[in-house]
């Protein structure tokens, strides 16, 4: 890949764009990047340390070895806390959100929300995994303590999310509103390039992605979609392929590339659906309409209208190329 421009080089081309833009929002991406590159260092030396630690769980210094996830929440708040443009952050991490109370921070006009490493128990069976963030300017007043209320606002009000996906190559993929690009890492310079500008989510596709092994527990409607998913007719390019990989980044990631629909649907066991709508479902539905796909709830409930009313709560999540979430919402319509 021929290395044509930094992620810092076209945060601050597209922040020139910008007449009263502050450079604070491309503070948080430095923040975001660099928290990233800890992250990816982290992951590549996961199984090592796994080897190294094995008397016991402890690493070559004797530190007790802690959990991954952990670790990229500590990075990604350490660095998101250190440049004072982010008042707040709630995490998956995290029972409730935490305020930056310390310097500038409780000036800082935004508050983030993140996954910092979605999916991680793939990492033990080296499955790619991702961070996922989402960014809001904050509602309470410049300097006073962050209220829930700045974490519970609709996706439609985001003015940044993306994420990092660790995979054969780390990537960094985000929208500011204004289409999606994706960056990536090339560790030799430890830096992330530019490799998929204004990235676009076909309105079609041939894959299907959902865990199968759930079936019995959806409703009438999804069982009805993924059998009509199964059916063979070449007009419609039919039987879609399925690929379910079980970490939502890479799901998604690969559906934005190539075209396909991702569900995760309610079920007698997760009454209202698995992933968490702030810090999973309304960034990457930010994404997918930024580049011209889709994310629904159910009928007529996309994603970025719902008006969260808790930090964690889950809700049902069907996300992708645009006409295939049509046709996925015609079989909940008729079938609900
Ligand atoms: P299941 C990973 O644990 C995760 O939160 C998402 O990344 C992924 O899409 C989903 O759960 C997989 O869940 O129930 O199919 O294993």
């Amino acid at each position: 890949m021929e290395i044509t421009k930094t992620l810092g080089e076209f945060i601050i081309e597209k922040q020139a764009e910008y007449p009263d833009a502050t450079g604070e929002l491309s503070s948080i991406f430095a923040s975001i990047r660099l928290a990233a590159k800890v992250v990816h260092r982290e992951i590549n030396k996961a199984g090592l340390a796994d080897i190294t630690g094995a008397a016991g769980n402890e690493n070559v210094q004797g530190e007790q070895q802690q959990k991954l996830d952990v670790i990229a929440n500590d990075k990604f708040k350490a660095a998101l806390s250190a440049r004072g443009v982010v008042c707040g952050l709630a995490s998956e991490e995290e029972d409730t959100y935490v305020h930056f109370e310390d310097g500038l921070c409780k000036n800082g006009k935004y508050v983030v929300l993140m996954d910092p490493l979605d999916g991680s128990s793939n990492i033990d069976v080296n499955v790619s995994v991702g961070t996922i963030f989402s960014v809001y300017r904050r509602l309470s007043p410049i300097g006073e303590p962050v209220t829930e209320e700045d974490f519970l606002q609709p996706g439609r009000a985001q003015v940044a999310a993306g994420y990092v996906i660790y995979g054969s190559s780390t990537m960094l993929v985000y929208s500011t509103g204004n289409g999606v690009h994706g960056f990536t890492y090339d560790p030799s310079l430890g830096i992330f390039c530019l490799s998929h500008p204004d990235m676009q989510f076909p309105s079609d596709g041939k894959i299907y992605s959902v865990n199968e092994g759930n079936y019995v527990h959806f409703h009438d409607g999804v069982k009805q979609y993924i059998k009509y998913c199964q059916v063979e007719d070449k007009k419609t390019n039919r039987p879609y392929t399925s690929r379910y990989i079980g970490s939502l980044v890479s799901d998604f990631h690969r559906n934005l590339l190539k075209g396909g629909i991702f569900l995760y649907p309610a079920s007698t066991q997760y009454p209202t659906g698995k992933l968490r709508l702030l810090y999973e479902c309304n960034p990457m539905a930010f994404l997918a309409e930024q580049a011209g796909g889709c994310a629904i709830a159910g009928v007529s409930e996309r994603i970025l209208d719902i008006k969260p009313t808790e930090l964690h709560q889950r809700v049902p999540f069907f996300v992708g190329s645009e006409n295939m979430v049509d046709k996925l919402e015609r079989f909940l319509r008729e079938f609900s």
